[in-house]
C-alpha cells in the first residue's frame, strides 16, 4: 500500500509526464506547419507518445499498489517558437526539470522507507539520463549549424537516426 505522500508524489508526476506529452505535441504541431521540418515533426509526435505512455505506467502502478491515480487537468502549453533553436532549448529545460523531479521522487521514497516505489522508479532514473544526453546533443549539434539552410536541411533528416541510436545505446523506449 502507497503512503499518501508518495501517492501524492507519484499523481505529480503524473501530471508532469501529462504536461510534457502537451509540451511535445504543440512542438510538433509547429513543426508540422514550417516549410521542410517533417523530421521533427515525426520526432516530437513520438515523444509525445512516449510521454504518454510513461503517465500511463505511473498511473497503472499508483493503481496497482491500492492508490488513486488521478489523471490531471492540462494547462495549454506553448504553442509557438520563433525558432527551431528555441524548440530545442525548451526541450532539454524540459527534460532537466523532469529528471530533476525524479529524483526528487526517488529521495523521497528512500526517506519513507518505501523501496518497492523506489524499485520502479529506477525505470525513470534510467530513461531521464538518455533523454537528457539526447536533448544536449541536439542543442550542440543546433549550435554548430546556426542559420545555415542546408545544416537545418541535414538535422531535419537525421534527427530520427539519433532517436535511433538513443534508444539502441540505453532503454529509452514506450
Ligand atoms: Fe522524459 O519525461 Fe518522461 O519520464
Amino acid at each position: 500500500m502507497l503512503s499518501q505522500t508518495i501517492q501524492e508524489a507519484l499523481n505529480k508526476q503524473v501530471a508532469m509526464e501529462a504536461a510534457s506529452s502537451q509540451a511535445y505535441l504543440a512542438m510538433a504541431s509547429w513543426a508540422e506547419i514550417q516549410p521542410g521540418l517533417d523530421g521533427v515533426t515525426n520526432f516530437f509526435y513520438q515523444q509525445s507518445d512516449e510521454e504518454r505512455i510513461h503517465m500511463l505506467k505511473l498511473i497503472r502502478y499508483i493503481n496497482e499498489r491500492g492508490g488513486f491515480a488521478v489523471v490531471p487537468a492540462l494547462e495549454q502549453p506553448n504553442i509557438t517558437f520563433q525558432s527551431l533553436q528555441r524548440v530545442f532549448e525548451e526541450f532539454l529545460k524540459h527534460e532537466i526539470a523532469v529528471s530533476e523531479s525524479i529524483n526528487e521522487l526517488v529521495g523521497l521514497c528512500l526517506g519513507e522507507r518505501d523501496f518497492s516505489t523506489h524499485n520502479f522508479l529506477q525505470w525513470y532514473v534510467t530513461e531521464q539520463l538518455e533523454e537528457e544526453a539526447l536533448a544536449r546533443t541536439l542543442n550542440d549539434k543546433l549550435e554548430l549549424v546556426g542559420d545555415d539552410k542546408g545544416g537545418i536541411y541535414l538535422f531535419d533528416k537525421d534527427i530520427m537516426l539519433f532517436r535511433n541510436a538513443a534508444n539502441a545505446s540505453g532503454n529509452m523506449t514506450t
